[in-house]
C-alpha cells in the first residue's frame, strides 16, 4: 500500500498568551516541525540512542512551587506556561524566586528512579520559557544560585550523580522562548525603547550563548542538548547553536527543535504517538506521566504502569524513542504516583529487556488491536497488550517461518501451527492467568522477518481498525488534527476529510485471513453542516449505506485553551460480508455532497458471531 505523508490541517487555535489567534502550522514552526524533511541521521551518538529506546524528562522551575496556582487561584494548563495562563507581571514572577527553596531535592534519588523505570538518560530543563537558569549561570542573576534561598546547584548535583550511575544527562534550554529577558523571544514585559525584532541578538548573545557555553562545559559530557519552540527565531541562531554544542562536546546531540533545519533526529508533537511509522530517519515521542510537564497540584491523570509500558513500545514498535517526563514538586521531592507508576512499568521492562533495548521497529506500518512487535535478528517479540478471548493470536506474512515460540522471560513453550500463510498461536487456558501485564511472545524465525503485504490484517478473531491516515484518497484528503483534551495534554488524530465530490473515495487495503461477516463500526466527526449526508461503505459488491449525526464538534466555536476539542462519534454501521480470503480493499464514498462532508476517524471491523 502506498503510505501517505501526513500533513498537517489549517486548523485554527486560540493560542493564550501569544496576542490572538495562530494556526496549527504556526504550531509546526514553534516545535520546529516544518524542518524534519532535512534531517540526515549521521551523528555518531545516534547509535546509543536508537539502542537505549526509553528516557527520562524532568520539567522543573519556579513554577513547580506555584503548582498552577497564582494568588489562590488556579490556572489549569501546562503547569509550566502558569506566567502566561495567570498573565503574571515579569517583576512579581522573578520576585518569587525568594520563595523557591526545594530542600527536598535528592539528586541520587532520582536517578535512582530513572534506572528503576528502566530509563537509560535523564534531560532535564536548565531554562524552560520563563527565562530562569535551574544552575549556577554567570549570564545571568536570574539564577537558582543568586535568586533563591536554596543556593545550590541542583543540575550539578544531578550531572554527579548520573555519572557516578552510569546514567546519560542532558539538558532542555528554551532557546528563543525567554518570557522574562526583554529582548527575549516572546518577552512578557514591556519592551525598552527604542525595541526593534534585531535585538533578540543582544539577548542571543549575552544570555543563550554563555548558558549554553556553561552547560556544556562545567557539567560533563552532556548526552543531549534538547531545545524547543524555535517559532520566528531566524535560521542563523540555530546554526550558530550547532557550531556552539559541536565546539564544546562534538558527542552531544541536538533534537530538531533548535529550528532552521538543523537536528540530529526529530521530535515529533508533543506526546504524539505516530499511529503509522514516519518516515523520518531517527526520531523520538516526548510524553508525560499524567497530562502537565511540570507538577500541577490538581493533575491527577496518571498514566498506568502498563499504559506507561504500551506507549514505550508502541514508540519503539514504530521505529522511535521514548522520552517521558515526571514534574518534581517545588519542594524538590517526586509526586508519590510518579514514582509508583515508574517503578512498576520499569520492573516490567527489566523482566522484557531482550524485547526493548537495543531492538528494530515492526515490519509492520501500524500496530495491531491485541498489541505491537518489535524484532531483533531472526527473533520476533509479539507484546501482547489484550490477549484474544479465544486464547488464538493469528499472524500472516512474517516472510519466514516459525522455528520455536516461547512466552520472554517464563522460559515456557507456546505452541503454534500454521495454515498456508497465516500463523496460530496458542495460548489456550493460560490467558489471563499467570502472565506479566503485557505478555512477550518471542518467536524464533529460521530467516529474517520480511513483510512485504502492508495491508492491514483482518484475522478474525480480533477487532481491526483502518486509520484515516493510512487511507487512499481521491477527492478528499487526509488531515492531522491537534487539540487540548482537558488542559495542556495535545490530542491528534489523522481525519479523512473535505469531500469535494461524488466521485470522491477513501480506500483502504485489507488481508482478509478468514471469509466471513463482520460487523462494521466507523468513528467520524460531523459538523452541523453535514447532518443527514448519505454515504456507502463497500467492499467488492457488498455495500452498507448510512447518514451521518452531528457529533458535537463546531469548529467554529473557539475554545480556551487551544485549538477546538474534535469531537467524534462511533456507530455501528451494519454487517458486511467478505467472501474471500487474501487481498481485498474496503471503500467510502459519499452518495451526495452537504457541507464538506464527514472527518472519518477510523473504520473497525471486528468479527461477527
Ligand atoms: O516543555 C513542554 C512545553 O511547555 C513546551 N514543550 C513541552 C516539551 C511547549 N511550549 N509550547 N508548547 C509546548 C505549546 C504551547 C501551547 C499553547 Fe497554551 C497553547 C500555548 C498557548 C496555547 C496551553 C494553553 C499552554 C498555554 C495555554
Amino acid at each position: 500500500m502506498k503510505k501517505r505523508l501526513l500533513k498537517s490541517s489549517l486548523l485554527a487555535l486560540t493560542a493564550l498568551g501569544l496576542n490572538g489567534s495562530v494556526f496549527a502550522e504556526e504550531m509546526d514552526k514553534m516545535w520546529g516541525k516544518k524542518s524534519q524533511q532535512l534531517i540526515k541521521p549521521s551523528h555518531q551518538s545516534l547509535k546509543w540512542f536508537t539502542e537505549d529506546k526509553y528516557a527520562m524528562f524532568i520539567h522543573w522551575g519556579l513554577y513547580s512551587e506555584m503548582g498552577g496556582v497564582w494568588q489562590g487561584k488556579t490556572h489549569y494548563g501546562i503547569g509550566e506556561w502558569l506566567m502566561v495562563m495567570a498573565n503574571i507581571p515579569v517583576d512579581a514572577y522573578k520576585a518569587s524566586a525568594s520563595k523557591f527553596n526545594p530542600e527536598n531535592f535528592d539528586a541520587k534519588q532520582l536517578v535512582r528512579l530513572a534506572k528503576a523505570a528502566g530509563m537509560k538518560s535523564i534531560i532535564i530543563t536548565a531554562k524552560h520559557h520563563e527565562g530562569f537558569a535551574m544552575f549556577d549561570s554567570k549570564a545571568s542573576d536570574f539564577t537558582i544560585t543568586k535568586a533563591t534561598p536554596f543556593k545550590r546547584d541542583p543540575m550539578k548535583e544531578l550531572a554527579d550523580a548520573c555519572a557516578a550511575e552510569g546514567v546519560r544527562f542532558g539538558f532542555y534550554y528554551s532557546q528563543n522562548q525567554d518570557w522574562t529577558e526583554p529582548y527575549g523571544g516572546q518577552y512578557k514585559g514591556e519592551r525598552p525603547e527604542g525595541y526593534t525584532p534585531k535585538d533578540f541578538d543582544v539577548y542571543f548573545k549575552n544570555k543563550v550563548v554563555p548558558q549554553v557555553t556553561e552547560l556544556l562545559t562545567n557539567y560533563g559530557d552532556i548526552g543531549i542538548i534538547w531545545f524547543d519552540t524555535p517559532g520566528n527565531m531566524d535560521a542563523k541562531y540555530s546554526s550558530q547553536l550547532v557550531d556552539l554544542v559541536t565546539k564544546l562536546q562534538p558527542n552531544c546531540l541536538i533534537n530538531s527543535r533548535i529550528g532552521g533545519g538543523y537536528g540530529d533526529y526529530v521530535s515529533l508533537g508533543d506526546m504524539h504517538i505516530p499511529p503509522v511509522r514516519p518516515d523520518l530517519g531517527v526520531w523520538e515521542t516526548v510524553d508525560t506521566t499524567n497530562d502537565s510537564w511540570s507538577y500541577a497540584w490538581y493533575d491527577q491523570n496518571w498514566k498506568s504502569p502498563k499504559t506507561i509500558c504500551k506507549r514505550l513500545v508502541q514508540v519503539i514498535a514504530r521505529g522511535g524513542s521514548y522520552m517521558l517526563n515526571v514534574g518534581p514538586k517545588g519542594d524538590g521531592s517526586i509526586p508519590e504516583k510518579a514514582i509508583e507508576t515508574l517503578t512498576a512499568s520499569g520492573d516490567w521492562i527489566e523482566a522484557h529487556a531482550e524485547a526493548v533495548y537495543g531492538t528494530e521497529a515492526s515490519p509492520f506500518d501500524q500496530g495491531f488491536s491485541w498489541g505491537d512487535l518489535t524484532t531483533k535478528g531472526n527473533d520476533v517479540y509479539l507484546h501482547v497488550f489484550e490477549w484474544p478471548v479465544a486464547g488464538t493470536l493469528r499472524l500472516a506474512d512474517l516472510g519466514a517461518n516459525v522455528t520455536s515460540a516461547s512466552i520472554l522471560n517464563d522460559s515456557s513453550n507456546v505452541e503454534f501451527s500454521k495454515d498456508g500463510d497465516v500463523l496460530e498461536i496458542h495460548l489456550g487456558s493460560r490467558v489471563g492467568r499467570d502472565l506479566s501485564m503485557i505478555p512477550v511472545v518471542k518467536l524464533t524465525l529460521d530467516g529474517p522477518v520480511k513483510v512485504t503485504n502492508q495491508a492491514k490484517q483482518i484475522d478474525g478473531l480480533t477487532p481491526a481498525t483502518l486509520l484515516a491516515g493510512v487511507a487512499s484518497t481521491e477527492g478528499c484528503e487526509v488531515n492531522e488534527h491537534r487539540w487540548m483534551e482537558k488542559f495542556g495534554e495535545w490530542k491528534h488524530d489523522y481525519f479523512v476529510e473535505k469531500w469535494t465530490s461524488k466521485d470522491a473515495k477513501a480506500t483502504w487495503d485489507i488481508n482478509v485471513l478468514e471469509a466471513g461477516d463482520y460487523l462494521v463500526s466507523l468513528e467520524y466527526s460531523c459538523q452541523n453542516d453535514a447532518v443527514n449526508s448519505e454515504w456507502v461503505l463497500s467492499s467488492g459488491d457488498e455495500s452498507i449505506t448510512f447518514i451521518a449525526y452531528e457529533s458535537g464538534y463546531d469548529a467554529k466555536k473557539k475554545v480556551q485553551p487551544g485549538p477546538p476539542r474534535q469531537r467524534t462519534f462511533k456507530v455501528t454501521l451494519g454487517v458486511l460480508n467478505i467472501p474471500k480470503t487474501g487481498l481485498n480493499q474496503l471503500q467510502i464514498t459519499p452518495r451526495n455532497i452537504i457541507g464538506e462532508g464527514i472527518g472519518i476517524k477510523g473504520i473497525s471491523i471486528e468479527p461477527y458471531r
